[in-house]
């Protein structure tokens, strides 16, 4: 993984930005992984923004997809507490700050750092 704080971007210059490198935006696949990266995200308290993953609904509102995966957003248990609730206003997926770096839909727009990952399958 890669932890991408110095220059926040939109979700899309986010997405090409990972690609760039050889990666992609982070998709968390289990429990186990999203633990993994909020422990860092929580435990590092220079972190000051929320973090851009693979998650969005840009091609149908509702329907929840990792960019670049086959994997389901569908049975992630790992939302904030009344998220997702933007409709079609926010269509991208970012670990928040502020909800303990749970995953909420923000609009795409926003500039966020982000996370990619590499040498997945
Ligand atoms: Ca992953
Ligand atoms: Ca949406
Ligand atoms: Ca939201």
């Amino acid at each position: 993984y890669s932890f991408e704080t110095s220059n926040p971007l939109t979700w899309q210059e986010a997405k090409q930005a990972c690609l760039g490198k050889g990666g992609r935006l982070v998709v968390i696949e289990t429990d186990e992984e999203f633990d993994f990266i909020a422990e860092i995200l929580r435990g590092n308290t220079a972190y000051r923004r929320n973090f851009w993953t693979g998650a969005n609904d840009l091609a149908e509102d509702g329907n929840w997809i990792w960019d670049g995966s086959d994997h389901q957003v569908e049975n992630f248990n790992r939302w904030g507490p009344v998220e997702p609730n933007g409709g079609t206003m926010e269509n991208c997926g970012n670990l928040y700050r502020h909800i303990n770096f749970a995953l909420n839909d923000s609009p795409c727009s926003v500039m966020d750092d982000y996370i990619c990952e590499y040498n997945f399958l």
